[in-house]
């Protein structure tokens, strides 16, 4: 018998097809709702620093597209962890943790947490975890105390909260900082 998990979630990658729009480059790779299925598909799949320059692994909960325009992401936010392009291992091992904070639950306000992404760019990667609901300060900050507490950050990574509909805008300053 396996160990259930309290939700069931999926796992994206975003392809660099430049021919194709950003929606479509949108792949599910698999789901999983067991901590079993979990490691099953966590072994079967490259870690983040061997993915091509561009891409994202995302991992959400079921029924939530890992998109801003979601119903769950639209009022939402995420905290934002850069990761230097030069510790490539470190990555993975960061990525591990968020994806076991998620799927174990982790924070009380788990049930504001849709997903996180992790980004392979040029200069910097990016891990985010997105969450509900951008203006439930007393919950943003308990997820982000608990990222803090159980990501192995290391003394330089600080975390950042940002709102999504801000993103791309002027106004794009962080809300919360935690160094
Ligand atoms: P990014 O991956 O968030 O930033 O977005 P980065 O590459 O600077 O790290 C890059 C571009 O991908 C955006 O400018 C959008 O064109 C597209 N994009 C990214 N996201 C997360 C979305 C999304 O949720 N919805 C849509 N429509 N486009 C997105």
């Amino acid at each position: 018998k396996e160990h259930k998990l309290q939700n069931t979630w999926t796992l994206w990658l975003l392809d660099v097809d430049p021919a194709k729009s950003w929606e479509d480059n949108l792949n599910k790779i698999g789901s999983f709702s067991s901590v079993e299925a979990f490691w099953r598909l966590y072994y079967r799949i490259e870690p983040p620093s061997k993915l091509k320059l561009g891409s994202d692994y995302s991992l959400f909960k079921e029924n939530i597209r890992p998109t801003w325009e979601d119903p769950s992401n639209v009022q939402g936010g995420r905290w934002l962890i850069i990761v230097n392009r030069n510790s490539q291992d470190v990555m993975d091992l960061l990525w591990l943790d968020v994806l076991l904070c998620l799927i174990g639950e982790a924070c009380h306000h788990c049930d504001q947490i849709c997903g996180a992404v992790v980004r392979i760019r040029r200069k910097v990667n990016k891990i985010s975890i997105w969450t509900n609901n951008a203006k439930d300060k007393e919950a943003i900050l308990e997820i982000g105390y608990k990222l803090r507490e159980v990501v192995r950050l290391g003394n330089n990574t600080s975390l950042q909260y940002r709102e999504h509909k801000k993103v791309d805008s002027l106004d794009s300053k962080s809300l919360f900082l935690l160094k």
